[in-house]
């Protein structure tokens, strides 16, 4: 039997290759995003029998519920959802950093992420689905300039455990996917749109594909009905950790 997934940030690196994958393996996939044009693409190239895209921000709960009551019927059982759409802005350090870019990680990263999880978790147990959290290894290792996006996935990743403790029993599966350095539109988005920024973080680093965190999703969401992977934490090869900083008075 086909099952459905509903992935959010579909418009874009991990989430457009997701959908990809998971149609490729014969699911029902809901992708949603904000920018409409791309979400029509991907109907136009899969149709629309086992593709429903919803374009909506997902920082309005009305847009969000207003998406999910017109999910087609043959959409509405979700098995798994993909909590992915999020963004990190800017690099400056705390003290120089703009409050509106703060609110928009924590509303987007976190509070929109809250909301869809609630408004989607009875049919999830229903189910005994799965919920698979993008969260980030900014979430797990500090670095100057992460403070508020490293803070949204820190949540991600403690809500994700969180919702496993309640949800024991019901057979439903929560991992948070822990990524590091991924080429997307991410450096673009967080430079706001600084070309030369984002590829001279890439070049020559061989950063993890968009394609290879999908198939990570995929890999999570086909496991065993009875196993599941609380966090998993990637990286390219390329990257790894530095040591502490330390600062000494000039003396
Ligand atoms: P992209 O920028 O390529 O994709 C981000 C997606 O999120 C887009 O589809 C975008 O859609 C969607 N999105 C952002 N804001 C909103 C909004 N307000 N409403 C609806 N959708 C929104 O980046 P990635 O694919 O790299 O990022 C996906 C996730 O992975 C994010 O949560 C990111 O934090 C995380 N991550 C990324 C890593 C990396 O190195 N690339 C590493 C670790 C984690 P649209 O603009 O159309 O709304
Ligand atoms: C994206 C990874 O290290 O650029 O979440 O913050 S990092």
């Amino acid at each position: 039997m086909s099952r459905t997934i509903l992935i959010t940030g579909a418009t874009s690196g991990f989430g457009a290759a997701a959908v990809e994958r998971f149609l490729a393996d014969g699911w029902r996939v809901v992708a949603t995003g904000r920018r409409a044009e791309r979400l029509q693409q991907l109907v136009e190239r899969h149709g629309e029998t086992r593709l429903h895209a919803a374009a909506f921000d997902i920082r309005d709960a009305d847009a969000m519920q207003a998406a999910l009551d017109a999910i087609p019927d043959a959409f509405r059982g979700i098995d798994v959802l993909v909590n992915n759409a999020g963004l990190a802005l800017g690099t400056a350090p705390a003290q120089r950093a703009d409050l509106a870019q703060w609110r928009q990680m924590i509303d987007t990263n976190v509070t929109a992420l809250v909301a869809l999880t609630h408004a989607l978790l009875p049919s999830l147990i229903e189910r005994r689905g799965a919920i698979i959290n993008i969260s980030s290894i900014a979430g797990v290792y500090p670095y100057p300039g992460g403070n508020v996006y490293g803070g949204t996935k820190a949540f991600v990743s403690q809500f994700s455990l969180g919702l496993r403790s309640d949800l024991h029993g019901t057979g439903v599966r929560v991992t948070a996917i822990e990524p590091g350095m991924a080429e997307t539109e991410f450096t673009l988005v967080r430079t706001g749109g600084d070309r030369a920024a984002s590829d001279t973080l890439y070049t020559g680093a061989q950063p993890m594909t968009a394609e290879d965190i999908a198939g990570v999703i995929h890999y999570v969401a086909t496991l065993p009905p009875h196993l599941n992977i609380n966090r998993l934490e990637l990286m390219p090869v390329s990257q790894s950790f530095a040591g502490f900083q330390v600062h000494r008075d000039p003396g």
